[in-house]
């Protein structure tokens, strides 16, 4: 009885373990037959019942069909493992000679990329970076820099005044006009002698056109020394210019007027697009291109930052610097800069 038993639940097994299509499955199979409960576990429990004669016989049946089992699991697992891994291997074939996708990498905007080479420069020649706010008080951008409340030459800067809460200070605020200010900031703070640049952003209400912003950038320029003098200031700006168009442009200067220079300057430089022949229509014409304001700083600014003007002497100017980028790039249109259109940016 017990042997037909077992050759019924050989039949069974081999089967189950021929029709298995997953470890899942073979893992069930050995539960069901070589578990703790399993069929084996019981038939080798039904033992005691049988005659003795027929106990040890029985036995080790039950024994040799237990390895018998194992082993065709084994053999089956082996099968659907190397049966998974072929699959998986063709499912993640990769063709490594295909063209990759190309990424395309984001870059600097023009405006960045030239202040960063305008400080670089500036800083070969022992110049520091200063910032300062965009949110100025009126005595900063005007008071301290010489241009008092009624002056007319305030009329120069179309400002953008900001409301304030009542109960705070009287001063009233603003968006700065220019990076002037800075200058005054900065030799509150720091004691002579002094080189410095500061670049930044500047407003004015003025109405847009192919040069006029109504929010543009300056780099501030600021060298005060026991003996600084405007031929110090034209050196510097020259190899400025040469290291910055690699080229060596020429530069003129002419009288102008900034209540917080005295004597003040107007900086001119040869047009580089036509090296000054005057032939061409960047400088429309003319030969030259006005680049800077500049001058000595006046001695009312220096009382106004804490310093004795008997005692110092310094230039300061001030450069667009979406001007700046125009000429070197020859670009026509200052709005440009600020369109975001993709097909102007990636040119550079
Ligand atoms: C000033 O702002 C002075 N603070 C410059 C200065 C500094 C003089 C230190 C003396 C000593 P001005 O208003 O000229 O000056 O502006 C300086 C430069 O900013 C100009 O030469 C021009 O390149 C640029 N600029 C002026 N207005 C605009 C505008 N609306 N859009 C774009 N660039 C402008």
């Amino acid at each position: 009885m017990h042997q037909v038993e077992l050759k019924k639940i050989k039949i069974k097994a081999e089967k189950e373990i021929k029709e298995a299509d997953s470890l899942k499955k073979l893992d069930e199979i050995f539960r069901e037959y070589l578990g703790q409960k399993g069929i084996l576990s019981n038939l080798t429990k039904s033992l005691s019942k049988l005659p003795k004669k027929k106990r040890a016989s029985f036995g080790k049946e039950i024994n040799a069909f237990k390895v018998e089992l194992e082993m065709a699991l084994e053999k089956k697992k082996k099968l659907l493992k190397e049966r998974l891994e072929k699959e998986m291997m063709e499912k993640e074939w990769i063709d490594v000679t295909l063209p990759g996708k190309k990424i395309v990498p984001g870059h600097l905007h023009p405006l960045t990329q030239v202040q960063r080479e305008v400080g670089e420069i500036f800083q070969q020649m022992g110049f520091s970076i200063v910032e300062g706010p965009e949110i100025e008080t009126e005595w900063y951008n005007f008071d301290a820099l010489n241009i008092p409340k009624d002056h007319p030459a305030r009329d120069f800067w179309d400002t953008l005044y900001l409301k304030r809460p009542k109960s705070t200070l009287k001063l009233k605020i603003l968006l700065r006009t220019h990076t002037s200010p800075v200058q005054v900031r900065f030799m509150e703070k720091n004691h002579p002698p002094l080189r410095i640049i500061v670049p930044g952003r500047v407003f004015r209400h003025e109405a847009t056109d192919a040069r006029h912003e109504i929010n543009f950038h300056q780099v501030e320029g600021l060298m005060v020394d026991k003996r600084v003098s405007l031929a110090n200031f034209r050196a510097i700006v020259e190899e400025f210019f040469l290291r910055f168009f690699n080229k060596k442009v020429k530069i003129r200067l002419r009288p102008s007027f900034f209540p917080f220079t005295e004597p003040s300057l107007e900086v001119d430089i040869s047009c580089p697009s036509c090296d000054g022949k005057k032939k061409c229509s960047f400088c429309q014409n003319k030969g030259w291109l006005e680049v800077m304001g500049a001058g000595m700083v006046h001695p009312n600014v220096f009382k106004n930052s804490g310093l004795n003007p008997r005692d110092w002497r310094g230039f300061a100017f001030g450069m667009g610097l979406e001007r700046l980028t125009m000429v070197k790039y020859k670009i026509n249109d200052i709005r440009l800069f600020y369109s975001g259109d993709l097909r102007f940016l990636t040119q550079f």
